[in-house]
């Protein structure tokens, strides 16, 4: 197999959400063949640069899966199971890539709030953010304000991801804002919130700067908030 095939491979089996080969994939049994984990140490291995793996097989495959789910092709567990291809291909890539001394292209803080804990897809849009070459600071669920906006600080993040599937637990994300105003960095990092009871009056509101319906739209905010 050429390289750039091999690229082509990488990509569809993340579509699949293949990790190895006893793995069947989502449209039809593909057991036997490699998974992603499989192509991509033979990709290390002949020579392709992490960074091309990243952008042209792995980013291009989420991708792919943001559309299938967009269009109603793609569900929930189909998003988590590709998630999960692209976290195990991360583990394989993330030292090449921190080798290379590739950007990052920025820094996020991403938490469940305090009380919560759902941690489901607060998960998911940080292997996202991971797989499109994100740095994620993740501080798991049930994580109190002040830590949160202490975590931001000592690491210098340029954004914060908060996450909240509790109608008893989203205030939480406005306390977590109004934290930042004993510390003063609130006008360096930006805000975006998420989770099922969450809407982008509620983040206005709470004077956020951002809400993702989704994993993808988190992603897009990413984007948007470090120019890409
Ligand atoms: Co609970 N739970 N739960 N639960 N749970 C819900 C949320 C609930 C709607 C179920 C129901 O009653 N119909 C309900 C909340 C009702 C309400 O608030 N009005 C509920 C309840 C009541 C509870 C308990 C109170 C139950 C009890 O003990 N009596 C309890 C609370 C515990 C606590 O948090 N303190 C509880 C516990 C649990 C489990 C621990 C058993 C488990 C969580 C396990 C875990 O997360 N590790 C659980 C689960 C699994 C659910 C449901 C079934 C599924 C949630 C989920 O993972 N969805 C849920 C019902 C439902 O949603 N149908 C329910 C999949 C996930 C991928 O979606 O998290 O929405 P979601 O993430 C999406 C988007 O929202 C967005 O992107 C993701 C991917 O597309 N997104 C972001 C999320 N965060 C984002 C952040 C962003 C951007 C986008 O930027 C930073």
């Amino acid at each position: 197999m050429k390289g750039d095939e091999l690229l082509q491979e990488i990509e569809l089996n993340v579509v699949q959400g293949r990790r190895n080969s006893s793995d069947e994939g989502l449209d039809e049994d593909l057991s036997g063949t490699p998974g992603v984990t499989e192509l991509v140490e033979d990709a290390l291995n002949r020579g392709i640069g992490a960074k091309g793996i990243l952008v042209d097989a792995i980013s291009s495959g989420m991708t792919e899966v943001g559309e299938r789910y967009e269009k109603g092709m793609y569900f929930l567990p189909d998003m988590l199971a590709a998630a999960e291809t692209v976290e195990a291909a991360m583990e394989i890539l993330e030292p090449y890539l921190l080798k290379a001394g590739i950007e990052s292209r920025g820094k996020i803080v991403l938490a469940t709030v305090k009380g919560d804990l759902h941690d489901i897809g607060k998960n998911i849009v940080g292997l996202m953010l991971k797989g499109t070459g994100y740095s994620v600071i993740d501080l798991g669920n049930n994580v109190d304000p002040d830590d949160i906006v202490s975590a931001v600080v000592e690491n210098e993040a340029n954004m914060l991801g908060l996450s909240a599937l509790l109608t008893t637990t989203m205030h939480q994300m406005s306390e977590t804002i109004e934290a930042f105003s004993g510390v003063g960095f609130r006008d360096k990092v930006k805000v975006m919130v998420g989770g099922a009871p969450i809407s982008s009056e509620f983040a206005e509101e709470i004077g956020a700067d951002g809400y993702g319906k989704d994993a993808f739209e988190a992603l897009k905010l990413a984007d948007d908030f470090t120019d890409i």
